[in-house]
């Protein structure tokens, strides 16, 4: 794989183990808001998975926590069309948050329910203190298309943390995602918010799910770091 995309050895296998660890233990369905009033109160740490309608959002979620149907996936764009929110819960306590995202760049959704969901996820990532990163899905076989374009944008502007990740990538040959990272990876070094390393996934055969799972302990790892008191 390109020097692009995060390397399997940016993992130790011990942070591997603690990935896997994190996405383990039991997940419950919380909450479904179709509007920033309905939002569940702040509990633990929270990661939204963002990107276009189809891209793999659903089925990444249920890859990453071993799930066959935690979130909802359909052959059809436009499935997901609330903010939902599941919990990884561990001895009576939320250990994170996971929220799928509705798609965007749907074309074919009513107008007045594009704006309504443009709006709730705008306003949804500029407003939520516990959002520690936004993973956001980009279809391995596409890449960036114009609709990436807005979210991205109001990511930086919110200097809301993102990582992107490349779905479906059984569906691309080798040298075609190769130079789908390189691409990324020049497209994102000039985005201000974004984390620099893409990471490349499957839900259909789980490449990249276990690198996935690091990457997110690592991220709350570091957050949970940065939390504490210097002396
Ligand atoms: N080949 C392949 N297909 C996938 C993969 N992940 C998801 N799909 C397919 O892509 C389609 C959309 O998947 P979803 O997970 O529902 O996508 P989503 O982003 O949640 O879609 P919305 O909720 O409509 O925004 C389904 O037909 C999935 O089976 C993958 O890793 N490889
Ligand atoms: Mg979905």
């Amino acid at each position: 794989m390109s020097s692009a995309a995060e390397p399997s050895g940016a993992f130790s296998a011990a942070e591997i183990e603690d990935g896997r660890r994190l996405f383990a233990g039991h997940w419950r369905f919380v909450a479904a808001a179709g509007a920033l009033a309905a939002l569940p109160p702040v509990a633990g740490p929270e990661i939204a998975f963002a990107g276009r309608s189809n891209v793999g959002k659903s089925s990444l979620i249920n890859a990453l926590t071993g799930r066959r149907a935690l979130a909802r996936i359909s052959a059809s764009p436009g499935r997901t069309q609330e903010l939902i929110f599941f919990a990884g819960t561990e001895a009576g306590r939320d250990r994170l948050v996971i929220v799928d995202m509705p798609g965007y760049g749907y074309a074919a959704a009513p107008r007045s329910k594009i704006n309504a969901w443009t709006t709730l996820i705008h306003d949804y990532v500029r407003g939520r203190a516990t959002l520690a990163r936004v993973y956001l899905l980009i279809d391995a076989r596409r890449g960036l298309m114009p609709a990436d374009a807005q979210i991205l944008a109001a990511l930086d502007a919110a200097a809301v943390s993102y990582q992107v990740v490349l779905t479906k990538c059984d569906a691309v040959a080798a040298a075609a995602l190769d130079d789908r990272l390189a691409s990324l990876h020049e497209a994102l070094a000039r985005r201000p918010a974004a984390y620099p390393m893409v990471l490349a996934t499957s839900a259909a055969t789980g490449a990249g799910i276990a690198e996935l799972g690091a990457a997110i302990h690592r991220l709350l790892r570091e957050r949970r770091e940065a939390q504490k008191p210097i002396r």
